[in-house]
């Protein structure tokens, strides 16, 4: 039965309510230090597939989910670009990669003219007085030469991860993936998350950053035996995919990745997907074994209640969704990425379904420690959400596979736009996997409307496909 509330006491009683909101959020800025120490956490190429998200039942991530328990999980967040080169550089510089031109391996940070004076994060927070820790996979290798010596204070010692005498399954050694009988000492991941741990145990005398680069699940797929025994083969799920799910899309040859990526079709008639997902799966475990480490240094040391953790991926990756595997597109499957924020005066164990993205990051930080204030930043300062503000509206978070192929994530949608103007655009709340294109259905024309504004210009190009 509805009660009868009159107007007065329904004024005062939402009075009451934004009051509450207000206070909690000012409770929660009172308690968080001014300077906090600042764990970030990176890994590589980890999909939505972590224990919390939800996203394949077998997954056992147990020291991420603690972490997501302590903290704020961003359970809508994307990366600005499709791949490890250009996300990292967005992610560093606080800038888009429409703004900077940086869509592929090449321009590097330090070769693009438009990142000329624009100081990555850990150089900036350096100059704010932090002491600087930094190891693993930061910047791009190859791509970012010489930019995690430049940027940090301090390297951390990481070493590379072993690889067989021979491939395992794929004759491509650098997409090879299987167990190796090496023990966790013998990963240079693990002994990354050791040695940072040891250096979380320490007393600084200043508030630092740490930075610890996990490099797997990056291919190859290369971890030590007990993780594949976690996902025995006979049991491993594969992910819900449709055989025809790429007859509605405008660009299917964009699910080609143009690299080493093994083809769909291959896999299938090989049948060795299921070996894949395990391989995948237990790198995920293995590289969640490493954060476990990393977070044990920090609770065993003196700097738990300053610190605030913040764990991201750099893309997320497909695993056979539109009959594609890795990354580059502008679906869900590369876009989505595990983010955490946990620390003091983050309520533990809450949830935001906000879309956010990693270009967020530069100007959270920022917020978070004050200070000078470092050249114009493309994102959205994410600390009203982190203060538990839950009106707080975030704009579209927009990705990018190149200048004129754009993607943007709200709450509910996806809308994606490629060069020749052909589109997609799925309804969250009923089609988490975006199998059915709505945008050919005029009904769906406002969605679209207020989607394609969010998005950068595009100058409108030759019918070419985005791999042209
Ligand atoms: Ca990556
Ligand atoms: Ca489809």
């Amino acid at each position: 039965m509805m009660l009868a509330i009159s107007p007065r006491w329904r004024i005062l009683l939402c009075s009451l309510i934004l009051l509450l909101i207000a206070e909690k959020s000012t409770r929660a800025a009172e308690e968080r230090p001014p300077r906090p120490n600042l764990l970030v956490i990176a890994i590589d190429d980890l999909n939505d597939w972590i224990g919390v998200l939800n996203e394949h039942p077998q997954v056992q991530t147990p020291n991420i989910d603690k972490l997501a328990a302590r903290g704020l999980l961003f359970t809508n967040a994307h990366v600005q670009a499709t791949f490890c080169a250009p996300s990292r550089i967005s992610m560093l510089s606080g800038r888009l990669p429409t703004t900077s031109g940086c869509f592929e391996f090449r321009p590097r940070y330090d070769q693009a003219e438009t990142l000329q004076g624009v100081e990555p994060w850990p150089m900036w927070l350096g100059k704010q007085g932090y002491q600087t820790f930094g190891g693993g996979k930061i910047f791009h290798e190859g791509t970012g030469a010489g930019w995690t010596a430049k940027s940090f204070a301090n390297v951390i010692p990481s070493g590379r991860n072993p690889r067989p005498a021979e491939p395992i399954h794929w004759p491509v050694r650098v997409w090879d993936w299987g167990p190796i009988p090496n023990p966790d000492s013998a990963m240079g991941d693990y002994n990354l998350a050791v040695e940072t741990a040891r250096l979380l145990k320490q007393d600084y005398d200043q508030p630092f950053l740490m930075v610890a680069g996990f490099r797997r699940p990056h291919v190859p797929l290369h971890v030590p035996e007990k993780y594949f025994e976690t996902y025995p083969l006979e049991k491993v799920i594969l992910p819900e995919v449709r055989e025809d799910d790429l007859d509605d899309v405008p660009h299917p040859e964009v699910a080609l990745t143009p690299h080493a990526a093994p083809n769909h079709a291959e896999i299938l008639e090989k049948d060795l997907w299921k070996s894949l997902t395990q391989a995948y799966l237990a790198s995920i475990t293995f590289v969640d074994h490493c954060v476990g480490e990393v977070l044990a240094g920090l609770d065993e040391g003196p700097h738990r209640d300053n610190t605030i953790v913040i764990l991201w991926s750099d893309h997320g990756f497909h695993m056979g969704e539109k009959q594609h595997w890795a990354k580059r597109t502008l679906w869900e499957e590369t876009t989505r990425i595990p983010m955490i924020i946990a620390g003091p005066g983050i309520e533990a164990g809450t949830t935001c379904a906000e879309p956010v993205g990693l270009i967020d990051l530069y100007p959270t930080l920022v917020d978070l420690v004050g200070g000078d204030q470092p050249h114009e930043l493309e994102g959205v300062s994410l600390l009203p959400l982190l203060d538990g503000d839950s009106k707080f509206r975030h704009p579209p978070v927009i990705t990018s596979l190149t200048s004129n192929d754009h993607a943007a994530r709200s709450r509910d949608f996806r809308y994606i736009r490629y060069r020749d103007g052909s589109e997609e655009l799925y309804d969250h709340r009923n089609d988490p996997h975006e199998f059915n294109n709505l945008a050919g259905d005029s009904r769906w024309d406002s969605v679209k409307t207020e989607l394609s504004q969010a998005l950068p210009m595009s100058s409108p190009g030759p019918n070419k496909t985005p791999q042209d």
